[in-house]
């Protein structure tokens, strides 16, 4: 057993807590992790809010992360001590059905556990004070040393900094994942993206690697604007600026709608324009964002008997073991930047000042330093 400083998320809507945790040993088939930095996603503080159906507390929360292996368990031989590492909270087993479909990254192999906030054993590797605090995505890279099984871990390129490729451990690779393995989009094509967050700004980034012709970026926060154009957006729009829907706005600017468009908020309003923003016959809408708990979407069927297409995408598609090392490796090579992603860097400690900023809306990403 070892001590770890971890920020704990003791209910919703209580900041978090920074206490010393006791972390058990790897079982068999796990793994333990020191997390050199975390970034702080739109989705931690989702689960903070009480709206995650989902979420359990006490819980360790943090899914973005980067670390060293420093301990294995038994029969573990994917990764060894020393190696650099991405948690992942959609693991890939490869013997599962869903990981042999070839069809979804979205392995079930730990699946009923993990959304328990438990290891596949069924218990919790982490104790304060002799009581138990739960696992979060299975990761919970709020903590300076977590346990992960083996199947959860991408070993990626020593070179890397982790610092930064911790990202890619979910809101940089969802989102470009997102434009590239679950859309397809391809050269030339005319593509809409809602929300300017750290996944919207990703999908933006895919689709200007996609060599998609018009980029339209949408957000009620003008202060995104700069950023998205940076990184490729053609033309930004604030729905606020107009009295019609921002559905018709885009169908006018791109005759007739868009080939695709990505759903980066979270709002089942937002949702509905994404799909109707789409061409008629052959428009695509990725929903990315989680909607809160109980919230469902609408829109007239008829969108869909003319051609346009409703789908989703989780961590952009991406199996995480076989194909996130290939995305760090993109990354060193100079193909995409993750700089400006990085507003914000703090150690755990101000780990409440980053939802903050989150909230405020003045922040992409803030990394949490140990
Ligand atoms: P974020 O909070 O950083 O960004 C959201 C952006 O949406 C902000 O810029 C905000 O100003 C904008 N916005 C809010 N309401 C809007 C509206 N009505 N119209 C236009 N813009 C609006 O969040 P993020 O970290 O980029 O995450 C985005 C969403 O994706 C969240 O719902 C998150 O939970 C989800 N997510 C999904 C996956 C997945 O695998 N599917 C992975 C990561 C995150
Ligand atoms: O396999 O049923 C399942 C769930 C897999 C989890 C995928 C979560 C994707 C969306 C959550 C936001 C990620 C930060
Ligand atoms: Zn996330
Ligand atoms: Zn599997």
């Amino acid at each position: 057993m070892i001590k770890s400083k971890a920020a704990i998320a003791w209910g919703p809507g209580q900041p978090l807590s920074i206490e010393e945790v006791d972390v058990m040993p790897p079982q068999a088939g796990e793994v333990l992790v020191r997390i050199v930095a975390t970034g702080v996603c739109h989705t931690d503080a989702f689960t903070l809010s009480g709206e995650d159906p989902e979420g359990i507390f006490p819980a360790i929360l943090g899914h973005e992360g980067g670390g060293v292996v420093e301990q294995v368990g038994e029969g573990v031989t994917s990764v060894a001590v020393g190696d650099h590492v991405v948690p992942l909270y959609t693991p890939e087993c490869g013997e599962c059905k869903f990981c042999k479909s070839g069809k979804t990254n979205l392995c079930q192999k730990i699946r009923e556990t993990q959304g328990k906030g438990l290891m596949p054993d069924g218990t919790t590797r982490f104790y304060k004070d002799g009581e138990p605090i739960f696992h979060y995505m299975g990761c919970s890279t709020f903590s300076e040393y977590t346990v992960l099984p083996e199947i959860a871990l991408a070993k990626v390129n020593k070179e890397a900094p982790l610092d930064e490729v911790c990202l890619l451990g979910c809101g940089v690779t969802t989102g470009m994942g997102a434009v590239m393995n679950t859309a397809k989009v391809e050269e030339g094509a005319t593509v809409a993206v809602f929300g300017l967050g750290g996944v919207g700004l990703s999908a933006i980034i895919g689709a200007a690697m996609a060599k998609a012709d018009r980029i339209i970026a949408i957000d009620i926060n003008e202060s995104k604007f700069d950023l998205a154009r940076k990184l490729g957006a053609t033309d930004c729009i604030n729905p606020k600026d107009y009295e019609k829907s921002i559905q018709e706005v885009i169908v006018e600017l791109t005759d007739g709608g868009v080939d695709y468009s990505f759903e980066c908020i979270g709002n089942v309003h937002t949702m509905r324009s994404a799909l109707e923003c789409c061409h008629k016959g052959w428009g695509e809408s990725v929903i990315i964002g989680v909607a809160g708990a109980g919230q469902e979407i609408a829109t007239r069927p008829f969108q869909l008997v003319t051609g346009r297409v409703w789908k989703g995408s989780a961590f952009g598609g991406v199996k995480g073991r076989s194909e996130l090392p290939g995305y760090v490796d993109r990354y060193m090579a100079g193909e995409f930047s993750l700089d400006d992603f990085i507003t914000h860097r703090m150690p755990l400690e101000s780990i409440n000042e980053a939802f903050d900023l989150m909230h405020e809306g003045k922040s992409i990403r803030t990394v949490i330093e140990y």
